[in-house]
């Protein structure tokens, strides 16, 4: 399959998040994508092919316009007061204080716009998540075409935004943009199943009254792990999206057999949806060695994940989430999407 990825992705390399009470580097840094591709090429997946420029639009069909203005302007006026080291927010309206929103200082906004202090906004932070949605919109371009599959190597990624809020790694929800963008060019239904080790809390906030979009997500449980506030298996949907989202959280632990076993779940509710489109935010960090998760799959389980997604037989666009160890990131990524391609 295609490889849908720009350099630009480069271009936000963040210093430092809050995590566990210190500043520690961050995990979500550019050497990840610099891994995937390596693995690509080495295993022959496919083209590697540079985005196309959709503009503003499709972003604001999932994004607020204040929100984006908010973020390609924030660094240029963080700059212009003399400031160099990256802009992390640190104070949230939380349920105390006054809610005179959004306020017009910039940690003000910082604040309003965020839900934690892992997302830091560097110089390059608005090019490289702008580039990242341009992959996501790429590669499903190639799927309404008719490729049967690509892959968007999405960096920053993205299920942790929501329409207005950044947090946890996440700008732009590169799989929501893509997903709107399918809607648009005249898909009706549109499955998004998450595989990423920490719940897209972002993804499911966009669609949580919508019927046109199921999402699906196998996840660290949030009584224990990150984002801690969504996630739960009694989120159902509302409205017309009651039944339209489907959590399965799982203990500290889960490796192949009960994650599988939940996989199993999904995608049976995803099957009896039949929808035009299959979307995969597909994070690795479900591998036992990730540093900052929880789960314990094997590198040969994602062997087994592209194989039984491709029995599926649904056009599928995948789109990269998280995964942090970085020596097996390549090889964790590459063995779902050869494995999909050869079955
Ligand atoms: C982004 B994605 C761990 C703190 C983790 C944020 C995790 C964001 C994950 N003690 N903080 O879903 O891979
Ligand atoms: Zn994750």
């Amino acid at each position: 399959m295609r490889i849908h990825h720009s350099p630009d992705h480069a271009l936000h390399h963040g210093r430092c998040e809050l995590i566990d009470g210190q500043l520690q580097p961050c995990f979500e840094k550019p050497q990840r994508v610099e891994f995937i591709l390596a693995e690509c090429h080495r295993r022959q997946l496919g083209e590697v092919v540079a985005p196309r420029d959709f503009g503003r639009a499709p972003l604001a069909r999932i994004h607020s316009a204040a929100y984006l203005d908010f973020l390609a302007s924030a660094w240029d006026e963080w700059a212009a007061a003399g400031e160099t080291v990256d802009l992390l927010p640190y104070t949230w309206p939380a349920r105390t204080l006054r809610q005179v929103l959004p306020p017009t200082s910039l940690h003000g906004r910082l604040g309003y716009y965020s839900f934690d202090g892992g997302a830091p906004i560097t110089a390059g932070t608005w090019s490289a998540a702008y580039s990242a949605a341009q992959v996501a919109l790429s590669a499903g371009a190639e799927i309404a075409s008719g490729a049967r599959s690509a892959f968007a190597l999405c960096r920053p990624p993205g299920h942790h935004a929501a329409a207005d809020v950044m947090g946890g790694y996440c700008y732009l929800n590169n799989a929501a943009i893509a997903a709107q963008a399918a809607l648009d060019g005249g898909a009706r239904r549109v499955a998004i199943l998450d595989v990423d080790y920490h719940h897209g809390n972002g993804t499911q906030d966009i669609f949580y009254a919508r019927d046109d979009v199921l999402f699906l997500s196998l996840h660290g449980d949030p009584g224990f792990e990150f984002p801690f506030f969504l996630g739960y298996a009694d989120e159902t949907g509302t409205g017309a999206g009651q039944g339209f989202n489907l959590n399965l959280p799982l203990p500290a632990g889960s490796a192949w057999d009960s994650w599988s076993a939940a996989l199993e779940v999904a995608l049976a509710r995803l099957q009896s949806y039949a929808p035009d489109l299959l979307l995969v935010s597909l994070g690795v960090d479900t591998f036992k060695a990730d540093p900052i998760s929880q789960f314990k799959l094997e590198s040969d389980d994602y062997l087994r994940l592209g194989e039984r997604l491709a029995r599926l037989g649904l056009p599928t666009l995948f789109v990269m989430e998280g995964g942090y160890a970085v020596a097996e990131i390549g090889i964790n990524t590459v063995n779902v999407l050869a494995a999909f391609d050869g079955a």
